[in-house]
């Protein structure tokens, strides 16, 4: 391994050079993650785990690239780095091949983990921390998962409800909203049923204000991803108002709205399908009209009755009274009003909002404007949602509407009619699944129906080996098996039930990251000494697509974590970084779309260096990118070249020195190492601030240019210490990208016995930098006229430049005496350089 195969292209000898390299590193250990150790910082670098599909594709090899720059940098840096890999094996596909092709859905993903552990993202040659592997679906983890829903229940966060739940009719089991998306199932893609079950909760809504403010916190997210989170959290701020009905002394409905402003304009009261006060407010007269409104609404899924064109709805027969101006008003049922959501009551006021004013148009209701706009006109034919100034309300006319409501919410809450609260769209998480393929619920029930949790002592409750994955009928597989649901009671010995529901399979991808700091502790899920110097993640990796739900239980979860003093932030993630797709001819790589490129095929063809180059390359990493043959073989030459500029340049022997700073004799000498220096100091802001991956290598591809020009250059055996010491550092920006090519030679090339991945960093000197930093003259003037020319770095920025000219600056405060300085403004040439930094001052 230590001499080099000359006389072969580096096309010819990728392969070799891979798996060699490959084979070294296991053997060496490199990838080791020192749990205990307390000197060195940590770094805990997480790319999403993958759903062993069996089918890895270039997203996978996308996120595990960016993760694996970042944990390599972080080891260089002298980090203990945890970069860890694990399979996110519960779940649907594994069941329904079970079913089709009678394989047992363990034996089907341990195949597929298989397929993906080796040539698929084995392939590529990641750092992943060596015995950190985890499989969701095996007994060691779900152990855990089981523990977590009784840890959950022990704090008052399970309950069991009889609710209105989503139902996939192709999938055959309920879903959480966050599971729904446009109406239709995350994975099915078919519209959602509405159906009535019993179901156990997780009731996340308790700390919908916590992951609300925690929003706040999450500085390395994008704006889309905390934009997402805000929008399933859905935070409003309103009040709750009683109205009484005419006719029923002890009932009132009450209405949730953010509008208390309009009270005055309120010409009826509407009510969910669902709505409990339905049975006992409608009139005899209505009974059988609304009974079938009901029914045929109920059916529909939330997003079909809120983006219906049509509205629809009809009165109930039954009149109630606006509590402020004892007007009575007619009481309708809708369905584009949710029961989930508020009060799962309304009141309409059609002159300020657009679905009041439709259904108004429908029922013939008064519309009443009580908001003016500043225009003073009105117009009738939609609704006026903007803010106005109050009309027609009483003794709150002639007031902002904004000051109004919140006048009138406390005019409400002092006639004990109304309060004002915060509401939040997300709603409790319905975790039951009615499938096989999941952790069972460690739950059991006595015949009287009351509940026990299985004991910690007998977990896991393990699934069984046969069960009939035919039976449907939105019954999970699991009630086939008569040997998995007969149980007793620990308590009692009476005979029990099992529930034979799972869980959804986004709890295991809520607790795994914990799971990774102690994958093998039989005792307890985690140890809570490595939670607490491993937690938060410093660098989360992962496409948005689905991440939104996965995030949102992730972030409770860790909350809740945090509650019982298990992590120490209630935030899991410090750097969020949602990667964009990659497409092929404009679409996402789709089987049924046949544009699917291989990541197996393309590492077996252009190396896994080349591929993973490539795909950190041109484009930032968070948009969309257009997959290109052409680029890929472009990375391949690029890399080929880089091969010969190091194999072919000096005889071996002539550039194998010690990899520290030689004597630095001339200008080209330091010129050299300041620039290996820069590319040094920029790759760790570009990788760890902003993750401009993409410059890097843009930067990568300058620099052996400059290394190129200056191989030709050496000649002096001094020099020649000087361009091999460059040389060699150079390999360790490479290397976070291309990491079997950079070892290689870094041993070949250099004579190095041990691996380039446990070599320190580049050992920048300052000194250097500064000796042979590129400067830039820029002319100063005040009020039009030049007054000096000022020498500063070449990469200066607006705030360094405008900062140097202060009142207290003691070299040029002078020119500024008994002056104020109002404005400063920056003129830069056509590339982008400061010229002249123009300065407007005006008398003190
Ligand atoms: C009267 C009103 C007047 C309203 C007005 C709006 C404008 P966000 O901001 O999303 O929280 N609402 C309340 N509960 C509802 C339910 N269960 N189903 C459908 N709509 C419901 O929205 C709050 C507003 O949505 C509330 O304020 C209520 O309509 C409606 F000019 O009350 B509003």
């Amino acid at each position: 391994m230590e001499t080099l195969v000359t006389g072969k292209s580096y096309f010819e000898l990728v392969g070799a050079i891979e798996a060699d390299m490959q084979c070294a590193w296991e053997a060496e250990g490199i990838n080791k993650v020192d749990f205990e150790g307390e000197t060195s910082p940590k770094r805990y670098v997480l790319g999403m785990f993958p759903y062993p599909s069996g089918n890895a594709h270039m997203g996978h090899i996308l996120v595990y690239s960016i993760a694996d720059c970042l944990a390599r940098l972080g080891r260089f840096k002298g980090m203990d780095v945890l970069n860890p890999i694990g399979w996110d094996s519960f779940g649907l596909p594994a069941e329904n091949a079970a079913f089709k092709n009678a394989v047992h859905p363990a034996d089907w993903t341990q195949k597929n983990i298989e397929k993906m552990r080796g040539p698929q993202i084995g392939r590529a040659g990641f750092s992943f921390s060596e015995g950190t592997e985890l499989d969701t679906s095996s007994p060691e983890f779900y152990k855990w998962t089981q523990w977590l829903f009784l840890k959950l229940r022990e704090h008052g966060q399970v309950y069991r409800a009889n609710a209105w739940v989503n139902w996939d009719p192709v999938d055959n089991t309920v879903l959480a909203n966050e599971q729904v998306i446009n109406g239709k199932g995350w994975r099915s893609g078919v519209p959602i049923e509405r159906r009535q079950m019993e179901q156990w909760y997780f009731r996340i809504t308790s700390f919908a204000e916590d992951l609300w403010n925690g929003l706040d916190q999450l500085e390395g997210w994008s704006d889309r991803a905390i934009a997402a989170q805000r929008n399933w959290i859905g935070r409003s701020e309103g009040c709750e108002i009683e109205f009484p009905v005419v006719g029923l002394d002890d009932t009132t409905v009450g209405v949730f709205t953010t509008r208390a402003d309009t009270i005055f304009g309120v010409t009826s009261l509407t009510l969910a399908p669902e709505h409990e006060l339905l049975d006992k407010l409608v009139s005899s007269e209505m009974h059988d009209d609304v009974t079938a409104y009901v029914k045929a609404s109920i059916l529909k899924s939330e997003i079909e009755r809120q983006s219906a064109n049509e509205k629809s709805g009809i009165s109930i027969g039954r009149v109630a009274k606006n509590p402020l101006t004892g007007e009575e008003i007619p009481i309708f049922v809708s369905d584009y009003v949710l029961v989930g959501y508020g009060t799962g009551a309304i009141m309409n006021v059609p002159a300020h909002d657009h679905r009041d004013f439709e259904f108004a148009k429908l029922k013939g209701l008064k519309v009443r404007t009580v908001i003016m706009p500043s225009s003073g006109e009105t117009n009738p034919y939609e609704a006026f949602v903007d803010d106005g100034i109050l009309v027609a309300s009483g003794d709150f006319n002639g007031l902002s509407n904004t000051a109004a409501r919140k006048k009138i919410i406390e005019h409400v809450e002092a006639m004990g009619t109304g309060k004002s609260v915060i509401r939040f769209r997300l709603r409790d998480w319905a975790v039951s699944r009615q499938r096989f393929w999941g952790a069972p619920i460690p739950m059991m029930q006595h015949q009287d129906g009351k509940w026990e949790p299985v004991p910690l002592s007998d977990l896991p409750v393990k699934l069984p080996k046969t069960v009939d994955f035919g039976a449907v009928g939105g019954k999970s597989p699991l009630a086939t098996s008569k040997a998995f649901y007969e149980t007793v009671s620990p308590t009692d010995g009476s005979v029990c039930r099992r529930e034979v529901d799972t869980m959804d399979t986004f709890m295991c991808s809520a607790w795994y990251a914990w799971r990774f700091l102690d994958v093998n502790n039989d005792v307890a899920p985690f140890e809570i000494d490595k939670s607490r110097r491993w937690m938060p993640i410093d660098y989360y990796v992962g496409g948005l697509e689905h991440a939104n739900q996965h995030l949102i239980y992730f972030r409770y979860i860790s909350h809740f974590l945090h509650s019982i003093g298990c992590t120490p932030r209630p935030e899991p993630v410090l750097n969020f970084l949602d990667n964009g797709m990659i497409q092929k001819d404009g679409a996402k790589m789709s089987k049924s779309l046949g544009n699917v490129v291989m990541p197996d095929d393309i590492m077996s063809r252009y190396g896994a260096d080349a591929l993973r180059f490539y795909v950190m390359s041109d484009t930032p990493y968070e948009r969309d990118r257009e997959w290109d043959d052409s680029g890929l073989a472009g990375k391949q030459r690029f890399l080929s070249s880089v091969w010969e500029m190091y194999t072919s340049t000096k005889e071996e022997n002539e550039l194998r020195f010690e990899p520290v700073q030689p004597e630095l004799i001339d200008a080209w000498s330091c010129s050299l190492v300041a620039d290996l220096y820069r590319l040094a100091t920029d790759t760790e802001e570009l990788c760890e601030e902003t993750q401009s991956f993409h410059v890097v290598v843009a930067r990568i591809h300058a620099f052996s240019n400059t290394l190129r020009t200056a191989v030709g250059e050496a000649g002096t055996s001094q020099r020649l210490r000087v361009l091999s010491f460059v040389l060699q550092n150079f390999l360790k920006v490479l290397g976070l990208f291309c990491p079997h090519i950079s070892d290689r030679l870094w041993r070949s090339v250099f004579g190095m016995s041990e691996s380039l991945f446990s070599q320190p960093w580049i050992p920048i000197d300052d000194a250097v930098l500064q000796i042979s930093s590129p400067t830039l003259s820029v002319t100063l003037t005040v009020d039009g006229k030049p007054r000096r020319d000022l020498t500063v770095g070449a990469e200066v920025s607006d705030d360094e430049l405008t900062s140097l000219v202060s009142m207290e600056s003691e070299e040029l405060g002078d020119l500024f005496k008994g002056r104020c300085i109002i404005r400063t403004i920056i003129v830069r040439d056509k590339q982008g350089l400061p010229k002249l930094l123009n300065v407007v001052t005006s008398a003190e």
